[in-house]
């Protein structure tokens, strides 16, 4: 069918899933078309409006392409649109911020709307109901299993000899569930497909769409020098016995920082060859494996260049031994993140004198991203890291602060805070002795001594002191600069 044919099957109200993670495997015919369709409506007085279910954040072809139509009912799991962001700031969407381990078994046990349609891309499809899926697999079994329907959009970008690379396991629901048998992150335990009855399908809307991810900005001083300081302390920490000789997983969050992290790690001869244990196989793994520094990545989707998509599909014999992806509910597993001891590395929007991290929220109230994958991660991991430019927007905004202004991942579960300055190791420190190796290891110059005229206004075992902890946020709400805050007035 062509995508408009497929998209007509759409009605307002409608529920749907769409395949992928990040702009990984996420369908692009239909969706637009979608769009389309809800731009008509409107034009005629008629409303329009779909909820949505993807793995994690998509590309233009479904958050902006539906968020510009004003198309939106719902969103979760975690989203990256500047147009999405907008339209749920304003208010015009609603919008759910979870744990992306959580989304498929939230919608096994029935607790979220069902699910009408799953638009799903691959790369092959049988007449027997075996889905090949393309670079990304986010919740897509589940959502094949829950949908009434699904239409699929094969997509001859993606060569059908990755076969293969996915490894489709869904865990059986409590009380049923039992161990699962990954204890390498190599192991495979599922289908190299999914399989779904025939008679499911709908349609096939054949494409010849490339992917939308975008390339990442270039390494700068900054980032550099927070990859080095993490990758200095990794060296640290082997050479104390902390973390085994021959290494411990990797997983790293999404982004430009997370990206350089990882190249830094690989460009230190002290660090052996790695394993990768993560949701979101970025560039720099792939430069990684060429070198021999990296052995083996599992994730849950391939969000690399466009450049670095068509390397791997030109050398797949290569590539094959050393990927593998998940669905998210495995890539993101609490049980097994546990079991291998992984490295967790994340990005924090903000972090404040204790340990506390924001990872979601721009002065506390406008919705970035999402929590996405770093609680899953962060809760669970052998060693917790979290790394941030000490300063944004200039030196106008402190990434470090009294208290943050909205919380993800609590004091309790971070264990080392990395910024360009330095490294604030949190394990068993007690909340004071954490605020001064923060203040003096992490922080910027420029905001060092309002932070440590702040801890002398506290009282208690956590010193904050009520009045005075959102000064930052508050200054940089009235003037654009959190340097003008100032205690004295609100005392
Ligand atoms: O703003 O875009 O206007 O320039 O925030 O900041 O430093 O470029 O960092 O792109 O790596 O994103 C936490 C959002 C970091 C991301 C976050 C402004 C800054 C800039 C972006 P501009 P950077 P990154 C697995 C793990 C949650 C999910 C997660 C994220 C913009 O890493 O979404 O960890 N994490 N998933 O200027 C106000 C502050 C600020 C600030 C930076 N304190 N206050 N604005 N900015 N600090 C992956 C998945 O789950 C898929």
């Amino acid at each position: 069918m062509s995508p408009e044919e497929a998209a007509s099957f759409i009605k307002d109200g409608d529920n749907i899933g769409f395949s992928g993670f990040t702009a990984a495997g996420c369908p692009k015919a239909v969706p637009v078309a979608i769009a389309k369709q809800a731009e008509e409506k409107h034009a005629e007085g008629k409303p329009f409006k779909i909820g949505m279910y993807t793995g994690a954040s998509t590309g233009d072809s479904i958050d902006g392409y539906l968020a510009r139509a004003n198309a939106i009912k719902f969103r979760t799991p975690y989203q990256s649109s500047k147009d999405l962001r907008q339209a749920m700031n304003e208010g015009t969407t609603d919008y759910f911020d979870m744990h992306l381990s959580h989304l498929a078994q939230t919608l096994r046990y029935g607790f979220l709307e069902k699910i009408n349609y799953a638009i799903i891309e691959a790369a092959d499809i049988t007449d027997s109901g075996e889905i090949v899926l393309t670079c990304g697999v986010g919740i897509a079994p589940t959502i094949c299993e829950y949908a009434d329907k699904i239409i699929i959009e094969l997509n001859s970008r993606h060569p059908k000899e990755i076969r293969g690379i996915h490894d489709i396991y869904v865990p059986l629901d409590p009380p049923l569930r039992r161990e699962i048998p990954v204890y390498h992150v190599n192991d495979r335990i599922g289908t190299p497909y999914i399989k779904v009855d025939p008679s499911k399908i709908l349609c096939v809307v054949n494409t010849n769409l490339e992917n939308e991810g975008g390339a990442f900005t270039p390494v700068d001083e900054t980032t550099a020098r927070i990859g080095d300081n993490v990758a200095d302390f990794l060296v640290r920490e082997m050479h104390l016995g902390h973390i085994p000789k021959s290494f411990l997983p990797i997983q790293s969050g999404v982004g430009n920082i997370a990206n350089a992290v990882l190249g830094s790690m690989g460009n230190n001869s002290a660090i052996p060859e790695f394993n990768v244990y993560t949701e979101v196989i970025q560039d720099a793994v792939i430069d990684l494996m060429k070198k021999d520094r990296v052995k083996f990545a599992s994730g849950c989707s391939l969000t690399v260049s466009n450049p670095a998509i068509s390397e791997i599909y030109s050398d797949l014999e290569f590539f094959r031994n050393k990927i593998l992806l998940r669905p998210q509910e495995l890539s993101n597993n609490p049980e097994v993140i546990r079991r291998l001891g992984l490295i967790t590395i994340n990005t924090a929007l903000e972090a404040d004198i204790f340990g506390n991290i924001n990872s979601t929220h721009v002065v506390g109230t406008k919705m970035m991203n999402g929590i996405g994958g770093s609680g899953d991660f962060t809760r669970n991991a052998y060693l917790s890291i979290f790394t941030t430019p000490s300063v944004a927007k200039g030196t106008k905004i402190s990434a470090i602060v009294p208290m943050v202004s909205h919380l993800d991942h609590t004091e309790h579960s971070v264990s080392v805070l990395i910024t360009e300055h330095g490294v604030a190791d949190l394990r068993g420190k007690s909340p004071k002795q954490r605020a001064h190796v923060i203040i003096e290891n992490c922080v910027h110059p420029e905001y060092k001594q309002l932070l440590w005229d702040y801890l002398k206004l506290g009282k208690g075992h956590t010193p904050h002191n009520l009045k005075a902890c959102f000064a930052f946020h508050n200054a940089f709400n009235e003037t654009g600069d959190m340097h003008k805050a100032d205690f004295s007035k609100i005392l």
